[in-house]
């Protein structure tokens, strides 16, 4: 058993990011025992949902004349534009059906605001508005994490950096996430994770 100190923070193992999923991370179903069976070391485990209404403003196609994977400006900055994934109450929004999800202590929901996308388990992508994580996460004596799931170049990047940033100890089991790679973004990210403290695994 690792300290209580220590928190597991699995990132959006939901049936969108798997194989058949609207928005599937090539081998997103192979990391699911690995994480089953680390959930055990860990007095605290986290289980991040992304959670998105209908015709939110990451999907391509709330956007006439955009198609998924363009990237268009949004005030907060560059925002990709997804096919429609993780609605709220669907199937796709579902934690994928071989996924503990008994362990865990909460599960945080993210991306729910119509307006802007949410990446991070800690912030909006405007960077400011929080989630809560990072409090409940203090008010339990959380210091140190490690971050498993999907996708290791958007939704687990942006947690590790965060996490990071509101000055956690994090290190990310790349063994345990698989990425989208859209022009060069697992290298990115791996540079972006790098350079933010976090230790790659
Ligand atoms: C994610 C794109 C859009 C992720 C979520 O979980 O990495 N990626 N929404
Ligand atoms: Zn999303």
């Amino acid at each position: 058993m690792r300290p209580t100190t220590d928190a597991l923070i699995i990132i959006d193992v939901q049936n969108d990011f798997c194989p058949g999923g609207s928005l599937a991370v090539p081998g997103g179903d192979e990391i699911i025992a690995g994480i089953n069976s680390l959930m055990d070391q860990f007095s605290v485990c986290v289980l991040t949902q992304d959670w998105h209404p209908t015709g939110h403003s990451s999907f391509a196609s709330s956007l006439a004349g955009k198609g998924p994977y363009d990237v268009i400006e949004m005030p907060y900055g560059p925002q990709v534009l997804w096919p429609d994934h993780c609605v709220q109450g669907t199937g796709g929004a579902a934690f994928h059906k071989d996924l503990r999800t008994d362990p865990a202590d909460l599960i945080i929901r993210k991306g729910y605001n119509s307006a802007i996308d949410s990446y991070s388990a800690f912030f909006e992508n405007d960077q400011v508005t929080p989630t809560g994580l990072d409090g409940y996460l203090r008010s339990r004596g959380v210091e140190r994490l490690v971050m498993v799931g999907l996708a290791l170049d958007f939704c687990v990047n942006f947690s590790a950096v965060d996490a990071a940033k509101l000055g956690f100890e994090v290190s990310v089991d790349q063994g345990l996430c698989r990425a989208i790679d859209l022009d060069g973004s697992l290298a990115a990210a791996q540079d972006a994770m790098q350079s933010a403290g976090v230790s790659l695994g």
